[in-house]
């Protein structure tokens, strides 16, 4: 850039418009209307970009020559000065007096165009700042909160945990407080693993096997929700053998309720055969206090299945079961542990105990 005009101790006004007049009717016009008879020197109205092409300035300057190939503009001081025009035809193609600088809108141009060292400012290209700080506080936002999350959670455990400790730790009732089960069901259905669940312990043996895990009754005992529970698991409907009795096969157990445990995956014709059997292996009165336990509610869940929706696929023979235990029928899922399956044993406990205040002489 080389300084061509000089007006540094003029004192004169300089305005930023955003367009300089670009034929000579509207240059005159602009002539009239801005005032150059600044500190007494005749000086000429100007229009043009500023030295950093970020502006077009009015204001009154000395009539300068400029080459052809550039364009005027006004310096830092406000002297003229000039640029190369490197645009294309529509530059300047012989030499000017600045003041006639709008023959030449290539050196007016809104964008600047004609100055590509002044084009290449930052501010003309996309502010990629603009995308990078907010996707920096949405991803931050996004890790804090994962972090509040994980945090809550730990603390509901944390909280789960004691409480379950705290019940497991409640003191024995007595024998007012003693709830007693029976489990009954087919081979593998889930007897013993719900057993186990209830009782909140591996007190049964479990496990796949066709012959099945359980050839004798067991005994198992656990403190929980205050109350004392007894639990007696039975081998599955295979291996009692049929036309005996229960008396002979099932130790003196004055059941408080009996669990019909099922395997919600497997509907067989041997298991209606199984169930007809039912009352007569364990007498006739076994329905009184029985309650329905399906096994392996996580199949169910993995199939978005409700119990009321599989409750409305059953047989005949099932509806008939139900209405013989009064629609008392529960789900329970024994791969989960401990404070997990809370839920479910103390509805279960609350359920027979409602059960044993509407019968007291069972
Ligand atoms: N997925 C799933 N498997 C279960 C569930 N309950 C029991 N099982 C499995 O079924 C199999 C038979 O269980 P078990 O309690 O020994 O049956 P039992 O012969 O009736 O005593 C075992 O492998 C258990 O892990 C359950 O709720 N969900
Ligand atoms: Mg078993």
């Amino acid at each position: 850039m080389q300084v061509v005009g000089w007006n540094r101790d003029l004192n004169c006004s300089f305005n930023h418009v955003s367009k300089c007049p670009l034929n000579r009717t509207s240059w005159e016009i602009s002539v009239g209307q801005f005032s150059c008879n600044c500190s007494g020197n005749m000086l000429t109205y100007h229009c043009l970009a500023t030295e950093d092409g970020k502006n077009l300035t009015e204001g009154c300057s000395k009539s300068t020559l400029i080459m052809q190939g550039n364009c005027p503009v006004f310096g830092k001081e406000k002297e003229i000065s000039f640029k190369s025009c490197l645009s294309n035809s529509l530059c300047p193609n012989s030499s000017y007096q600045s003041n006639d600088v709008y023959l030449y809108p290539e050196c007016l141009n809104e964008k600047r165009k004609i100055y590509p060292e002044v084009r290449a400012t930052k501010d003309e290209y996309f502010p990629i700042y603009l995308i990078i700080t907010p996707l920096i506080c949405i991803v931050l936002l996004v890790a804090l909160l994962m972090w509040f999350i994980k945090k809550r959670r730990k603390r509901i455990n944390r909280l789960r945990r004691c409480i379950y400790r705290q019940e497991m730790n409640a003191t024995l009732p007595s024998e007012l407080n003693k709830i007693k089960l029976l489990i009954i069901g087919p081979t593998s259905s889930g007897k013993s693993s719900t057993g186990n669940t209830i009782l909140n312990k591996l007190c049964f043996k479990t496990g796949i096997s066709s012959s099945g895990i359980t050839f004798h009754c067991k005994e198992g005992a656990s403190n929980r929700f205050g109350r004392n529970i007894v639990v007696l698991d039975t081998p599955g409907f295979s291996n009692l053998t049929k036309g005996v009795r229960r008396t002979s096969l099932i130790p003196d157990f004055r059941s408080d309720a009996v669990l019909l445990v099922l395997d919600l995956s497997r509907f067989s014709v041997d298991l209606e055969k199984d169930l007809q059997n039912v009352p007569y292996i364990f007498g006739d009165n076994i329905f009184d206090n029985m309650f329905i336990v399906f096994t392996r509610e996580d199949e169910l869940q993995r199939n978005c299945i409700s119990l009321h929706d599989f409750i409305n696929t059953f047989p005949d023979s099932m509806l008939a079961l139900k209405e013989q235990c009064h629609g008392r029928i529960k789900c329970v899922n024994n791969l989960k542990t401990g404070y997990e399956n809370t839920a479910f044993v103390e509805e279960l406990v609350k359920e027979i105990e409602n059960m044993k205040r509407r019968n007291p002489h069972d």
